[in-house]
């Protein structure tokens, strides 16, 4: 029997689909690059007799506190460009089984071979995270802006200080948007504990954005538009910074007192 998901989840998966042709469109989405997870443990109501129905398949390291908690997750090898019109064969809700070792697939990944993103591990770290400190974001977005990678190339602005100064000074927005600046960490093997640790670290540092050195982005949000928009004003600050450099002169840019002002003027009120 399949499973009838809630109108409130048909509304996360139509926005997810959404999001991933903004990724593709904006070319931060090649291939299958980027992955996503979304909390939707207050959004599923199914009784245990019909997840049984559904046979657990293990994952490995998980803490008890994850049992019964579920998931809009996208699968390995599916890409964002593919999910708005291929909804049930790029993502699928799972939902951790009572004992954590394992979890219940019981919709969507209607695809030969389908497997929840290799990064899911990292994505429960994360989820995990942010549930802790009573955030309320729900969405955990990777994907591969251009710009932004760009500038982890350059020693002008690598690193969190200097990338994020380089960022504020370009457009007021930058600041009120992203007041905290994004979170930095050194590069580290894709699909890693190591990365996966890092990020969980800027996390409770209460960055909502995440620069991946030399990889890419991982934002958090009530909704994917909020991650994605996040992401999407940074980027829009990288572009400046570099057509500002792309003329041979270096960008004036704010000054620290009027990024301050900015700071005070819209500081963060979580
Ligand atoms: O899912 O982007 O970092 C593919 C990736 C891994
Ligand atoms: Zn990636």
């Amino acid at each position: 029997m399949p499973i009838t998901l809630s109108k409130s989840v048909h509304q996360v998966i139509r926005e997810v689909g959404e999001v991933g042709q903004y990724l593709w469109q904006k070319g931060w989405a090649e291939k299958n690059a980027g992955n996503l997870s979304v909390d939707i443990t207050d959004h599923i109501a199914i009784t245990p007799a019909k997840l049984k129905k559904f046979p657990v398949k293990p994952i490995a390291g998980l803490l008890p506190e994850f049992a019964g908690r579920s998931y809009l997750v996208t699968g390995t090898g599916t890409r964002y460009r593919d999910i708005q019109n291929h909804s049930s064969e790029c993502l699928c809700v799972l939902q951790i089984s009572g004992d954590a070792k394992g979890f219940h697939l019981f919709w969507g990944g209607k695809r030969e071979g389908f497997k929840p993103t290799s990064e899911l591990p990292s994505h429960l770290l994360m989820q995990n995270s942010l549930r802790k400190s009573g955030a309320k974001e729900k969405v955990v977005l990777h994907t591969h802006p251009n710009e932004l990678i760009a500038l982890t190339h350059l020693s002008e602005t690598a690193g969190e200080e200097k990338l994020n100064y380089a960022l504020w000074s370009m457009i007021p927005e930058a600041k009120i948007y992203v007041p905290r600046g994004i979170g930095w960490v050194p590069y580290r093997l894709t699909a890693s504990q190591e990365l996966a640790k890092e990020t969980v670290k800027a996390l409770e540092r209460k960055h909502k954005v995440v620069m991946w050195e030399k990889h890419g982005v991982l934002a958090v949000g009530k909704d994917a538009i909020e991650a994605f928009d996040l992401i999407d004003a940074m980027n829009k600050a990288a572009i400046l910074y570099l057509l500002c450099k792309q003329t041979g002169q270096t960008p004036q840019g704010l000054s620290r007192e009027q990024i301050d002002e900015i700071g005070r003027m819209f500081a963060p009120k979580d």
